[in-house]
């Protein structure tokens, strides 16, 4: 099976590079340059036409959103590896469940809290209430998260497994953007774990740092 990854450094890609790595996947990883404009050259385009890292090629069959290519890699890769629940284990509705819950409700909220305050957005659509309200729901869904851990090192239970990496990615992007995690003692030593990770720190680089 031949894959061809299209990412950028420190960007929605990070996550599908330190799956890849964790998995020991062969695949050939291309950077594009977003400030140059690659992503929205024709050839880029006709792969996936929301002009987007990543995106994957699959056998010359080019996915794109990260959550589906992590859940794809997990599919394809994770469950021989130990790192994915089978399509018929007990786990697996969980796993879609939490990876989904990362990416859509607490990516959610996190775009709120940038498109609020963030100083890479137009001031003028600042607004500090919103900010607020924002921060209010993650903490309680930071929350969501702790209680899970109090009861097992990892969300799955006691190993390691591609739903930390999702997640842990999500909430890793929401500390970087302001979400304090200290309320949560449980999310703060299960964060710096799978932060030391090698494959973490190879994948978010400089930042990881
Ligand atoms: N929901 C998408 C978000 C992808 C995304 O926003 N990627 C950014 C980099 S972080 C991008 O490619 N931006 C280029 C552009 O918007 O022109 C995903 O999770 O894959």
């Amino acid at each position: 099976m031949s894959l061809k990854l299209y990412a950028a450094p420190m960007s929605s890609a990070t996550p599908v590079v330190h799956a890849i790595r964790e998995l020991q996947v062969p695949c050939e990883i291309v950077m594009l340059d977003l400030k140059a404009g690659d992503q929205r050259k024709p050839e880029f385009l006709a792969l996936n036409p929301n002009g987007k890292v990543p995106t994957l090629v699959v056998d010359g069959t080019p996915m794109f959103e990260a959550v589906a290519i992590l859940q794809w890699l997990g599919d394809r890769y994770g469950v021989e590896r130990g790192l994915w629940p089978a399509a018929d284990a007990p786990e697996r509705p969980t796993a879609l469940s939490w990876t989904a819950w990362a990416y859509v409700t607490v990516g959610a909220q996190i775009q709120r809290l940038n498109y609020a305050r963030s100083p890479n957005v137009d001031p003028r659509l600042h607004h500090a209430p919103a900010a607020e309200s924002a921060l209010t729901e993650l903490d309680r869904l930071v929350g969501l998260l702790d209680a899970r851990l109090a009861q097992r090192p990892y969300l799955l239970g006691e190993a390691f497994s591609l739903v930390d990496l999702v997640v842990g990615s999500v909430v890793t992007y929401g500390t970087y953007c302001g979400v304090p995690v200290d309320r949560h003692p449980h999310v703060g030593a299960w964060l710096e774990r799978f932060q030391a990770r090698p494959a973490f720190r190879e994948a978010w680089g400089a930042a990881a740092s």
